[in-house]
């Protein structure tokens, strides 16, 4: 076995070197362990004179000292160089901007549903829904149309493909939401304010016209509605989603077979440089049409006609959304274009509420 000396220097030395934890703890147990150099050297004391032991022990203890110290102080700067790589590894600018994240933006149509949707609950309206492919009864026979009518005509309508031998009523995308006002009166009964916002089809395609378009209807049934209150309500829906202060309407007298009478509603408006401006100026423009629900649509819908009356109106969505933000074309809006949903999209926290100002 090695003289103290030379085990001082040989730990030493080692345990200066070590590069990491598990050597360091192999070191320890090889010199000072239950079967270390150096415990059994200590055990050995025993055997030795005492004038040997005089000057064994204390030369033990010291070197047991000494690489007790030296194991110590080399894991100390271990975990400090450890530490020291962490910190390299993990280190962190906290001033950096974030990372921006892909965000989509909501279509202006579905910007403008959820606004209307709005003006229209704070008026007493719920909003209903129906089936986008219907029955040619719900879709014509009960608003009145008669089989004859043109807008039945293949050229108009999409009609669902039959095999041979289907015994079913024709079926049609609808080319209107008044099927959804028939079955809301059906399921609720007067009195009844609902609007019935959604997408409708119709065999159309150029500059104007899309094959699916957006439409919304509403219908107020009450014993004693009149036009003067179709008027106000439908002013009122105008002054709140043009957000202007004054608007003017003109009915003009025209002709749907789901009501009489029926009227066509312009609004006053200027168009100036190309700017159209809303309530102000000589121009009108046709926004929706309207008018008294027919009997026999009352009737369709399970409600008396001798007992109940009511307004209904209809516009589309599209071409509002279009006349409100300035959009030029139509056909952009179903195209998906991602730089056109960008530039004309709104930010998911920019819905409207009343609350947020949008009346006035
Ligand atoms: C237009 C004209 C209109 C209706 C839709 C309707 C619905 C029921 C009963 C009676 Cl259930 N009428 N809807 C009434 C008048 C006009 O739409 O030019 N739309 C874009």
């Amino acid at each position: 076995m090695d003289a103290i000396p030379e085990l001082r220097e040989k730990y030493l030395q080692a345990i200066a070197a070590a590069a990491d934890m598990d050597a360091l703890e192999a070191l320890r147990v090889a010199a000072l362990g239950k079967k270390g150099e150096i415990s059994l050297k200590m055990r050995a004391l025993g055997q030795m004179s005492a004038e040997e032991r005089q000057v064994a022990g204390p030369a033990l203890n010291g070197l047991k000292a000494e690489i007790d110290a030296a194991l110590k102080a080399r894991r100390a700067a271990l975990e400090d160089a450890m530490l020291e790589e962490r910190l390299k590894a993990e280190w962190l600018d906290v001033t950096l901007p974030g990372r921006p994240r892909p965000a989509g933006t909501i279509h202006p149509v579905s910007q403008v549903m959820e606004e209307l949707t709005a003006i229209f609950a704070d008026m007493g309206f719920s909003v209903a829904e129906g089936p986008q492919i219907e029955s040619d009864w719900y879709n014509f026979d009960a608003l009145n149309i008669a089989p004859e009518h043109p807008a039945r005509q293949e050229h108009d309508t999409f009609f669902m493909h039959r095999a041979e031998g289907d015994n079913r009523p024709p079926h049609v995308l609808r080319t209107h939401t008044s099927p959804v006002q028939i079955r809301a009166m059906q399921a609720q009964g007067a009195p009844l304010r609902v609007i019935a916002p959604g997408r409708v089809y119709r065999m159309d395609m150029d500059q104007t016209h899309t094959p699916m378009f957006h439409q919304v209807e509403g219908l107020a049934i009450d014993r004693d509605i009149t036009m003067a209150q179709l008027k106000w309500t439908l002013e009122e829906f105008c002054r709140a989603f043009f957000e202007v202060d004054q608007v003017e309407l003109r009915f003009r007298a025209s002709h749907f077979p789901f009501t009489e009478p029926s009227a066509e509603v312009d609004i006053r408006c200027s168009w100036e440089g190309g700017q159209l401006k809303i309530g102000e100026g000589n121009d009108w423009m046709e926004i929706l049409g309207s008018g008294m629900v027919h009997p026999h649509v009352l009737r369709a819908g399970g409600i008396d006609p001798d007992q109940w009356q009511g307004f209904a109106f209809g516009m589309g969505i599209d071409r509002i959304a279009m006349l409100k933000y300035g959009i030029p074309d139509l056909r952009a809006f179903f195209e998906s274009d991602l730089r056109w949903l960008r530039h004309y999209g709104f930010a998911a926290l920019d819905q409207p509420s009343l609350a947020a100002g949008l009346s006035r």
